[in-house]
Parts: C-alpha cells; sequence; structure tokens
C-alpha cells in the first residue's frame, strides 16, 4: 500500500513522477482559502507533507493522525511547531546547503542596490529623468572597503563574509551565539557584541533564523546605535525586525537605507510606509529564488521525504528528538 502525500508547492515534472511513483500524492495548488480547505480534507489520510511558507501548527496537524513526516522545501522552519511534531514523533525537514550560495548573492545584490541607488537610478533613466551627467545628488556610496557587519553567522552569514572578504576587501566583523575561530580564521573575521557591531558597521546584514530568541532583536534601541550613514540588509526573516522602528529610523535618518527581502507581513502591503521611501529597496523574498537553486531545494525535500517515509533516517532532519529508531 503506497504512503498518502500531501503537496502544497509544486514540483518539476521530473521530481513529481518520482513522487507520484512511490506514493499516492494529492496536489494542492493554492494556499487560497478553497486550497486550504482541500488540504484540511487530505490532512486526515496523510503520512507525508512537502512543501513551504504554510504555517502548519497543532490546529492543522491534529487533522492528520497518520503523518510521519513534513518536508518543507526551505532552510528556515519557523513555519512549524517542532515541540508539537517531535512530541508526535513527526520528522521535520528542511533544505540547508543547496540555497545557500543564491542567498547569500541576493544579500550582495541587496548591498550594492542600496549602497549604489540602482533601483532609484535606474527608474530615473526610464522615467525620462536622466537629463545631464549625474551629480551629487544622485552619487551612492562605496562598498568595497567598507565594514560588513553580519548578525548571524551561520552558513549564509559565512557565505556573506566570503563575499565581502574576497570579492570586496571588506573588513569582516560578525556577532554570533558563539565566537566562530574557523570563520575569523578563514575570512580575517572578528567577533562583536550585539552593540558594538551596531556601532562600527557600514553596512548591518541579519542572517539569522527567526525563533522565540530573535523576534523583535532590532528595533528602536537597535537602530539608535547605528551610523547614520549605515546601510540595513535583511534577507532573513522580516519579524526579526521591529518594522514600524525600522520605519522610523529611516524617516529620522539614523541610517542611510535599507535593503529588505522580508517582511513583518508577507505579500507587503502596496501601502507600506517602506515603499514611500526612495532609499529602501524591497524585493519579494527572493532570497533562494532562482530556477536552479529552488529545483534543487525541492529535490532535496523529496528525497528527504520518500526517505522519512521509508523507515530511513532523512539526511537533512531537524527535530532529531523525533527520531526514536
Ligand atoms: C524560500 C526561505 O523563499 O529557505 C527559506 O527559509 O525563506 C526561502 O528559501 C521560502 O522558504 C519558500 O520556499
Amino acid at each position: 500500500m503506497k504512503k498518502q502525500v500531501v503537496l502544497y508547492k509544486k514540483l518539476s515534472s521530473p521530481l513529481m513522477a518520482r513522487l507520484q511513483e512511490q506514493t499516492e500524492v494529492t496536489v494542492i495548488d493554492s494556499l487560497d482559502a478553497e486550497g486550504l480547505a482541500r488540504l484540511r480534507d487530505a490532512l486526515p489520510r496523510a503520512h507525508g507533507l512537502l512543501g513551504a511558507s504554510l504555517k502548519l501548527d497543532a490546529g492543522l496537524l491534529d487533522l492528520a493522525p497518520n503523518l510521519e513526516a513534513v518536508a518543507s522545501v526551505s532552510v528556515g522552519v519557523d513555519n512549524y511547531d517542532i515541540d508539537y511534531l517531535t512530541e508526535r514523533r513527526i520528522l521535520l525537514t528542511n533544505t540547508p546547503d543547496v540555497l545557500t550560495e543564491t542567498t547569500a548573492d541576493t544579500g550582495f545584490a541587496l548591498i550594492l542596490a542600496t549602497a549604489r541607488r540602482v533601483v532609484e537610478l535606474a527608474n530615473l533613466v526610464r522615467t525620462g529623468g536622466w537629463q545631464r551627467n549625474i551629480g551629487p545628488a544622485h552619487f551612492g556610496i562605496d562598498v568595497h572597503g567598507k565594514t560588513l557587519g553580519i548578525i548571524g553567522m551561520g552558513r549564509i552569514g559565512e557565505a556573506l563574509a566570503q563575499r565581502g572578504h574576497f570579492g570586496f576587501g571588506m573588513p569582516v566583523i560578525y556577532h554570533s551565539h558563539s565566537p566562530k575561530p574557523a570563520v575569523e580564521q578563514r575570512f580575517d573575521a572578528q567577533y562583536r557584541s550585539l552593540n558594538d557591531l551596531l556601532q562600527q558597521a557600514d553596512f548591518i546584514c541579519l542572517t539569522l533564523p527567526l525563533t522565540a530568541q530573535t523576534e523583535g532583536l532590532i528595533g528602536t534601541d537597535e537602530f539608535a546605535l547605528m551610523r547614520p550613514e549605515s546601510i540595513f540588509i535583511n534577507i532573513s526573516r522580516g519579524k526579526v525586525v521591529d518594522e514600524t522602528a525600522l520605519i522610523d529610523a529611516l524617516r529620522r535618518g539614523q541610517i542611510r537605507a535599507a535593503g529588505l527581502d522580508v517582511f513583518e507581513r508577507e505579500p507587503l502591503n502596496p501601502d507600506s510606509p517602506l515603499l514611500q521611501l526612495s532609499n529602501v529597496v524591497a524585493t519579494p523574498h527572493i532570497g533562494s529564488a532562482t530556477h536552479e537553486t529552488r529545483e534543487a531545494m525541492a529535490r532535496c525535500a523529496l528525497d528527504n521525504l520518500l526517505a522519512a517515509l521509508a523507515g530511513e533516517r532523512p539526511a537533512n532532519l531537524v527535530n532529531t528528538g523525533a527520531w526514536k529508531r
């Protein structure tokens, strides 16, 4: 008897063929009200879930008494009640590594776009505003040689440090829950307290996961420590930042600009004050959003799920406490 899987994120044809070969698949092709109703109807039969961008809480998962594994197409796992899943011995897997380089590229895209005002000035050209040689009113600031501050030195933070150190000759300072001697050796990076980093960095980049400890970590007091010429970059999760405090800091000139790929609520409301500010570059959570990387993530999630449903320990098991074989 094939295991039952509920799929709520589109797979490429080759991956879909693999999944359908080994399991009975119910496809939820959208997460609107109708899609969510179909998902709820399918959960009682489900042994496995595969998808992303959906908060899977106890209210939903109580509907799935036969659930064995949840394979997230993401590295972030803040959409999941990990204690609940572990208590029920439901294996939760994610997709680290395969998205590290692409997400770090997105971080540098925001650093460069924000420092050199690329979006603002590209729009100037597009709207016929380029009538004479560009002068100081449209100048940006240099990236090379400036101090790169990284908050959260995991895989993505390391990849950012690599780009800054080797690619742009940037001194790297970082804050993490513990010092990382290997990172310090590879990138000549220096550990700083959070407050010291905020006061010293020219570019302040958030690469933290969203947890109970990091939610709201960067608020009014933290923005007040930053220098007026500093630029704030967030490629982690929106809720690590007090967005109201960020808007206030930008309006008051406490920071020069912000490059944001994530927001407290997504999609970002078109009426958000952030979008009224010319010194904000906002992208729609594209951290890992390349064809190659999203296919690699989906393949990784599928491998994790099929292993779990076959009774094998998946390669990327998040809640290791659920593995009591
Ligand atoms: C995805 C991400 O955009 O991996 C993550 O945690 O935020 C991104 O890679 C998102 O999870 C949807 O797949």
